[in-house]
């Protein structure tokens, strides 16, 4: 399996950090998104979005970092057998699922929005932060994380009393959070949490330095 990549990139981050916990044997392809390497023909092939992370085995390619998971729990599974990670009981992967499509629909995305406006899209040269589009990713970020914190203030996961896959999706953006300006530290069970993944050595590895960031 071969994994395109850009380390800084939080959607990046979640699926080097299943590798890692998983001990997987995956080669690394890192592009530079700064300089425009996953705008390429070969990269457009494998996929049409021109985002990363793309995973591709064999003869097939997949997009979407929450599906890049699901595949890679599934393909470690198939050879070691089952893991809390990401197990079949399809009730507790329902409960998994609702948090993966949750964080791609919801609470990532509005972090995103106020990262990128705030942290990313200087870096990419593309002008100052557009000050609505920060005030509607903040409103969208609070509904979500106070249900967030809710969950937390209750379970030490995000799916329960196990580190599951939807722990490394929904804690993807962690390095960001600081420079973007998004307001976690308003949520005491979040930020406890975000702690206690910092005390697994696969999910710290999966850190990489953020350009303009020292
Ligand atoms: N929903 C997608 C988002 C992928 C995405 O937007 N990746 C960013 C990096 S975090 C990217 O490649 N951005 C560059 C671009 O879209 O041009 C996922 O979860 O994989």
């Amino acid at each position: 399996m071969k994994l395109h990549i850009f380390s800084a990139s939080p959607n990046c981050r979640k699926v080097t950090a299943l590798i890692n916990y998983l001990e997987m044997d995956v080669e690394i392809n890192e592009l530079d998104l700064t300089k425009g390497e996953h705008k390429g023909p070969d990269i457009l092939a494998l996929n049409p979005n021109g985002s990363v992370p793309i995973l591709e085995d064999g003869d097939i390619s997949v997009w979407e970092s929450n599906a890049i998971l699901e595949y890679l729990a599934d393909s470690h599974a198939e050879q070691h057998g089952e893991n809390e990670i990401y197990p079949s009981d399809i009730k507790k992967r329902a409960n998994i699922s609702k948090w993966l499509y949750w964080q791609t629909a919801h609470f990532g995305n509005a972090i995103s929005t106020i990262a990128w406006e705030n942290f990313a899209k200087p870096i990419f040269g593309l002008g100052d932060p557009n000050a609505e589009l920060v005030k509607d990713g903040l409103q969208r970020f609070h509904k979500y994380a106070t249900l967030l914190e809710e969950q937390l203030q209750n379970n030490d996961y995000v799916a329960g009393a196990h580190l599951t896959i939807a722990d490394f999706a929904m804690a993807n953006t962690a390095a960001v959070n600081g420079p973007g300006k998004v307001p976690v530290s308003e949520y005491p069970a979040i930020v406890a949490w975000y702690d206690r993944l910092d005390q697994i050595k696969a999910w710290r590895d999966a850190a990489a330095p953020l350009p303009g960031v020292s």
